[in-house]
């Protein structure tokens, strides 16, 4: 295999300054003609050759200054030698974009062409250096069929729009700022746009497009609103303006990703753009909104200032996802207050904590700056994104919201227009902020970006009554990861305070000064001591972590009563949550390792209290009262066995049914829902709340609340509401299941999105009776179903394998053959997606014996396959390693 290396990196010896490319676009055979001005960089040798990578073309003509020359031809690649200092470059190649399954390059979708080109797409199109510290100055012509595709984009301003003979037309675009290849891109097809005209802070007016199917538009107004936010947003937290007249985002159903933020010229998955209350949830309108964001901000921190190679992307996407995160905190916070943002913050640890420890503790454990890799693709992962913008939040903290905001200006400063590494950014923050802890420890600091694996935090304290002093004792580890061992300290800021008896914070004297009721604690060595004075209580209760400071394992032997205590008093709602999540973990864990499910009427009375609290929010109230969920709960034990944790936590589930079934019923009266459907903070808290007392008085099986439910099914004036009654149904295994299922899919047949709702739902089901997997099968055989489709596979395949571990994992391994056949596939349609799939077996070294075998036989069984793509064969040997 061939492996890419940080260490291998040398600079272009030749810069492409400006291109003309022209596509004749036919889904059969696609002609390119591109016309480069090549210029040797200064410092590169003479007799340096120009590589150009190529993959899946076919090379038509290669010509030099208008002559046509010798070169080499290696796989993949175009090799020119004995080349002039400067000189115009003509290569003309020919694309099948309907032959294109992969959705890399030039594709076709529902019949129009759509491209995707980040990471290593543009190779697919015509030969070119891709590497993005290559940065051009697009200039391009589109000419097609003016009936079939009516709408031709590409980046940038629109020079021309012309009608050409024979039926067909030509658009040419012009995108002023010079970018890497990647982030080029086409659209042309029969789409419809919303559009608004909006004046920024600057004065300068934009044009902002949302491009869909006709029949979508009416579900593009939440896009749209996000991203009238976003452009807000940015201004006014960072200053930075939108820098084109135009900006475009274009709706496609066959997307391997999310979305993807090309100059001037977004292309999102439909998912994250289609929106209206009878077809999305709240959750939906969430993502919308967020990832709206992420595209929007990558103008400035993406694409205005870029990678200099793919081993930096945390650059882009750590700093991109902290800053899509603290958008979303603020708008949270603006309509519903500071606990809006704490409920911002809890969901974005939950994801951090589930997808990403997970993935540090397993085999494909890597720095967020990795070192090597097969397939960049397969490093789009939750370590490069979320614990990348976790890597960019502590920086916040050391240097204040202030000094962030400083460091951000002296980065663009620095480097705009330039494709520069994560050292650049840390220094550029460093050096605006000299004074803070992060320049003082710098090189530490840097840790977080070389070192892998989720540090654990041990935490021990002890009052002294006699000298009236708390000390803390902090010390960190950092667990070897594959090709890493004997760590260095990273540096980690501990937000924290500390309570007494009554609940009331004490203040905090450190070093004889007074730190007030809140502070962060700077850990810069393994081992450190902090001595607070003037303590005059008879016990204390650490508050560690506020806010989850730093993306660490906080180990610190919190008695019960110290967590009740804090449930019931901290300051910090994040942790009042975290207090909760313990208390629940530990109960659920001990039935996991065999005990009887004990729920002690301490625990019961602090939930209830919280339920109860007239001051708190919904939606703050929903998430502390959802147990951690089956991934995160195997992470915290040595051996898995993922029925037994679905068990353990199903039991907790009903359980609290009982326990608390007086309150589910107040709530689910008290919160009935006040006029019509609203996305906002607070209403969507109100139906989280009211839709998970729904399902717990679901668990407790009476007849008269599945009706009643299965009536919301056909009744609800909205999906967050019907989809939440449907999936009770189905999560308790209630007759009423079916009828509601078949509904349901009657209602919305024409619906790609909410189908892919139904599919997931039920593929995620519960295994109630043995026959999970044959229902997954069964699933595969209805009409909608498609392996080609990025998010209706997803939506059986990765809602089983991944989203359902208590039914995935069987003893007989049946569902680990299946895996591997779908693996399989999949592979032969579309390596990216399937290479995603494969990582559902990556922590199989943990699993009870039982199923270890099973799980490493198929896993074998997917490496012996000759077929198999570089996307899927490198997480394969990784997790057979
Ligand atoms: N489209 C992906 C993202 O925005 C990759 N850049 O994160
Ligand atoms: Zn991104």
């Amino acid at each position: 295999a061939r492996i890419t290396r940080l260490t291998d990196y040398t600079p272009p010896a030749y810069a492409i300054d400006s291109v003309h490319l022209r596509f004749d676009l036919d889904p059969a055979k696609t002609r390119v003609h591109s016309r480069m001005a090549v210029r040797r960089v200064a410092g590169a040798a003479e007799s340096a050759a120009l590589v150009l990578d190529g993959e899946d073309i076919t090379l038509l003509t290669l010509k030099v200054n208008g002559e046509f020359v010798a070169f080499r031809q290696e796989t993949d690649k175009l090799v020119l030698d004995k080349l002039p200092e400067a000189f115009t470059l003509e290569i003309e190649t020919l694309n099948v974009p309907q032959a294109n399954t992969q959705l890399a390059g030039l594709y076709m979708s529902g019949g129009a062409f759509f491209t995707q080109c980040e990471a290593e797409g543009f190779r697919r199109i015509t030969y070119w250096p891709d590497r993005p510290d290559v940065m051009s100055r697009f200039h391009v012509t589109l000419r097609a069929d003016k009936a079939a595709y009516p709408v031709l984009l590409s980046n940038g301003n629109l020079v021309s729009h012309t009608d050409l003979d024979g039926g067909r037309h030509e658009a040419v675009w012009d995108d002023p700022f010079p970018k890497p290849c990647y982030l080029f891109a086409l659209v042309a097809g029969n789409l419809v746009c919303r559009e608004q005209t909006v004046r920024a802070a600057s004065g300068k007016t934009h044009l902002l497009q949302v491009y869909v199917r006709a029949g979508d538009l009416d579900k593009t107004e939440h896009a749209m609103e996000s991203l009238i936010k976003s452009i807000a947003w940015d201004e006014q937290r960072f200053g930075l303006s939108l820098d084109l007249d135009r900006f475009m985002i274009v709706a496609v159903s066959d997307f391997n990703m999310g979305a993807m933020e090309n100059k001037g010229l977004n292309i999102f998955n439909t998912k994250y753009v289609l929106a209206n209350p009878a077809t999305a949830t709240d959750a939906d309108y969430d993502g919308i909104e967020s990832v709206v964001g992420h595209e929007y901000f990558h103008n400035w921190t993406g694409n205005r200032i870029t990678c200099r190679d793919w081993f930096q992307l945390s650059l882009k996407e750590g700093l991109t996802v902290f800053r899509d995160q603290e958008f979303s905190q603020d708008l949270a916070a603006a309509a519903g207050g500071e606990s809006a943002r704490a409920v911002k913050r809890i969901e974005d640890v939950r994801v951090l904590r589930t997808a990403q420890f997970s993935e540090d503790a397993g085999p494909m454990a890597h720095p967020v700056r990795p070192e090597q890799y097969q397939a960049i693709d397969n490093f789009y992962t939750a370590t490069v994104y979320e614990k990348g913008a976790e890597v960019v939040r502590m920086m916040q903290t050391l240097v204040g919201r202030a000094g962030f905001r400083k460091g951000m200006d002296l980065y663009f400063q620095r480097f705009d227009g330039q494709a520069v590494t994560c050292d650049d950014f840390a220094q550029a923050m460093a050096d605006a902020n000299p004074q803070s802890p992060l320049a003082q420890h710098l090189v530490a600091f840097k840790r977080w970006y070389s070192q892998a694996g989720t540090p654990h935090l041990h935490a021990s304290g002890s009052l002294d009554p006699a000298s009236r002093t708390y000390t803390l004792t902090l010390r960190q580890t950092l667990p070897d990861t594959p090709g890493q061992s004997d760590k260095q300290p990273q540096v980690i800021p501990v937000a924290m305070g500390l309570l007494g008896p009554d609940g009331a914070a004490l203040p905090l004297w450190l070093d004889g000064q007074d730190k007030g009721s809140d502070t962060v604690l700077v850990l810069t060595e393994t081992e450190q001591t902090f001595t607070f004075g003037n303590i005059d209580a008879a016990a204390v209760t650490p508050s560690l972590l506020r806010r989850f400071s730093a993306p660490v394992i906080l180990d610190y032997a919190y008695p019960d009563a110290d967590l009740l205590h804090l449930l019931a008093h901290d300051a910090d709602p994040f942790n009042r949550w975290e207090a909760a999540q313990r208390l629940t973990l530990a109960r659920v864990l001990a039935a996991v390792r065999g005990d009887e499910l004990q729920l002690d009427p301490a625990y019961l009375d602090a939930l209830r209290a919280v339920l109860r609290d007239p001051k708190l929010d919904p939606a703050f109230k929903e998430l502390l009262l959802t147990p951690p969920g089956e991934s995160y709960i195997a992470e915290q034990l040595d051996e898995v066995d993922p029925p037994r944790i679905h068990r353990a936590r199903q039991a907790l589930r009903t359980a609290l049914a009982h326990e608390l079934a007086d309150d589910w019923q107040a709530l689910w009266d008290s919160l009935t829902p006040q006029g019509g459907y609203s996305p906002d903070f607070a209403s969507a808290g109100r139906r989280a709340l009211r839709n998970l007392a729904q399902a717990h008085l679901c668990e407790l099986g009476q007849t008269s609340w599945l009706g009643r439910v299965y009536q919301r099914v056909k009744d609800a004036d909205n999906m967050t509401d019907r989809f939440a009654a449907l999936a009770a149904l189905v999560q308790v295994g209630a007759e009423l299941a079916k009828p509601a299922l078949e509904r349901f899919a009657a209602q919305f047949a024409g619906e790609a999105l909410v189908m892919d709702k139904w599919f997931a739902l039920q593929a995620s089901s519960p295994d109630h009776d043995g026959r999970q997997l044959d229902r997954v099968r069964a699933l595969m055989q209805h009409p909608a179903f498609s392996l080609q489709n990025p998010n209706r596979a997803r939506s059986v395949l990765f809602a089983y394998c991944q989203a359902n571990p208590g039914a995935f994992h069987r003893a007989d391994g049946a569902g680990y053959a299946f895996w591997a056949e779908q693996v399989q596939a999949l592979d032969a349609i579309n390596p990216q997606v399937a290479a995603r799939l494969a990582r559902a077996l990556d922590r199989w070294r943990k699993l009870a014996p039982v199923y270890r075998d099973a799980a490493q036989q198929a896993l074998r069984s997917v490496a012996d396959s000759a077929m198999l793509s570089s996307d899927t064969r490198e997480i394969i040997e990784r997790a057979l390693a």
